[in-house]
């Protein structure tokens, strides 16, 4: 069997430990910069061809948001200049109602915005970046069929279609939502595992740009909430917007024909139908399928000191919070601020890893899953104003003791299971705020009644109890 060595330097030198990283995708080619920062052999083994060559690159979304945890990570590889060059800042949401009218809600203050981000281009940029090291391996047309959670072996069917078995020190799950390397956790003993499907799917639409430009502003989250429908759209470099319809797979299956989908957005999307295309939209829609969202929740995320799933492998969540990929980065940041804590001590580090990081993912995946169930259950463009209005102005009110909740996620690094915690005590305080005032203003009403009770015409109170009776209340 083999040994993974990622270069042919002077054999004896060769102490170094090698690590496995399965999955080249956003998490997995980011944590190989990671890993080869701190001087282990590192050996990439991705199943696609190398998308840096690849003509048509097909996956999943477009573009996606990148914010404060996923900034962060980037920039501990040096990496963050070279990726916020190519985003689109997004300062605010706009809110779409069904009248075509605009709304835009700030994310926060001046400078605080989220990023719209190209997956492809950040995946090639980050697998250039780990090529630059001398000490990492790229494999790509190599699929991870099985591992040995005894010895560590690893199984893989290469390029030819012929099996290759590996070793590696350590074997970094980073293979996505479907994962291999979970498969090996889920015959352990005492593994917890859980997946969800949501019943919505979802498509991507392009709106090209109108003479040139943008069709629509282009510093916006774009946004029309409709209960069970959603769209959203995110702007590109090459000014089209990428917008991604959420509806029930059940509702996708009733529209079959092109003016079918017209008179759907019609009724829903009405202002975009001019900016996608009539003819553009009845073709678009039909052209692939609704995609499958779906939720995993799993602990713990090691094996022994043999093998740790990190991203999505390790948690995927629903996309109504854009926080999958962020949280994936965060996960490298976290893994190596454990790292320096424990001396590179591979077995002492897995264990700290998911006993520090299961909490905040599984927080982060409740929170998308909440925010999923919220928004088809009562957000619609009026609501969605509201609440975002009612939270900023609290927020200004009172900046140290209510911070919305979206701000924690988007905007720092507070552990997502603190910005769950904060979040209920913050509602708390909320809602006997609410009762207060409530009061306060019964007992205000009470004694202005009572001191000019003398104003009012008498009446018993058993003539108002019949009266309260026969009223046509009851
Ligand atoms: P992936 O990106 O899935 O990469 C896994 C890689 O492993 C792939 O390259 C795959 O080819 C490879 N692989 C799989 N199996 C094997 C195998 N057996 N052997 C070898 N290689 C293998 N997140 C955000 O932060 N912001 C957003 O705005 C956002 N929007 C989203 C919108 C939608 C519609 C969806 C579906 C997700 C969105 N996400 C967003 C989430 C984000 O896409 C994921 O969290 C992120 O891609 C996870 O990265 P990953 O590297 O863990 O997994
Ligand atoms: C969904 C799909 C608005 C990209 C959640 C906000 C998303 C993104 C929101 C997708 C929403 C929803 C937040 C950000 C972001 C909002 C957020 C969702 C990017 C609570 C490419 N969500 N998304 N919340 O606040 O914190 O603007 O596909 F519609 S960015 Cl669902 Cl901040």
């Amino acid at each position: 069997m083999e040994t993974v060595s990622s270069h042919t330097h002077e054999s004896s030198s060769s102490k170094r430990k090698v690590i496995a990283v399965v999955g080249g995708g956003l998490v997995g080619s980011l944590n190989a910069c990671f890993f080869a920062k701190r001087g282990f052999d590192v050996a990439v083994f991705e199943s696609r061809e190398d998308i840096r060559q690849a003509k048509v690159v097909r996956g999943r979304s477009i573009n996606l948001a990148l914010s404060h945890r996923g900034r962060q990570a980037l920039k501990h590889v040096g990496m963050e200049d070279t990726i916020i060059s190519k985003g689109i800042p997004m300062h605010a949401r706009m809110i779409h109602n069904t009248n075509g009218k605009r709304s835009p809600i700030p994310y926060g203050k001046k400078g605080q915005y989220i990023l719209s981000v190209d997956r492809a281009n950040l995946n090639k940029e980050l697998l250039a970046a780990a090529d630059t090291f001398p000490n990492t391996t790229l494999n790509f047309n190599h699929k991870l069929h099985d591992w040995s959670p005894k010895t560590g072996a690893m199984t893989f069917i290469g390029p030819d279609g012929q099996r290759k078995e590996l070793q590696a020190d350590l074997i970094v799950g980073c293979d996505g939502a479907f994962s291999a390397v979970r498969k090996q956790f889920l015959r352990q003993s005492r593994f917890n595992y859980s997946q969800t499907y949501i019943p919505h799917g979802y498509m991507e639409l392009t709106m090209p740009p109108i003479d040139g430009d943008f069709a629509m502003e282009p510093n916006y989250l774009h946004i029309w909430p409709r209960n069970t429908f959603m769209m959203i759209a995110l702007p590109n470099l090459d000014r089209t917007f990428t917008c991604t319809l959420f509806m029930p797979f059940e509702d996708f299956e009733k529209i079959r024909s092109g003016d079918e989908v017209i008179r759907f957005f019609q009724k829903y999307f009405p202002d975009s139908i001019p900016l996608i295309g009539v003819e553009a939209l009845k073709q678009d829609f039909f052209r692939l399928p609704a995609q499958a969202m779906v939720s995993v929740k799993c602990s713990p995320y090691h094996l022994f000191d043999k093998c740790v799933l990190m991203g999505d492998a390790a948690h995927a969540v629903v996309p109504f919070y854009g926080q999958g990929m962020n949280a994936g980065f965060e996960d490298c940041l976290v893994m190596d601020e454990i790292m320096d804590q424990l001396n590179e001590n591979i077995a002492a580090v897995l264990q700290e890893y998911t006993r520090v990081r299961v909490p905040d993912d599984h927080a982060i995946a409740d929170l998308a899953m909440y925010n999923y169930v919220e928004m088809r259950a009562h957000v619609n463009s009026k609501y969605f104003l509201f609440r975002k209005y009612l939270d900023n102005i609290l927020h200004v009110i009172m900046p140290k003791t209510i911070v919305p909740l979206y701000t924690m996620v988007t905007f720092t690094r507070t552990r997502y299971h603190e910005a769950v915690n904060r979040w209920h005590w913050q509602d708390k305080v909320i809602t006997q705020g609410l009762w207060l005032s409530g009061v306060v203003s019964a007992a205000g009403g009470m004694y202005v009644l009572v001191r000019n009770s003398h104003k009012l015409p008498s009446i018993s109170a058993e003539h108002l109890w019949t009266r309260i009776l026969t009223s046509k209340r009851f």
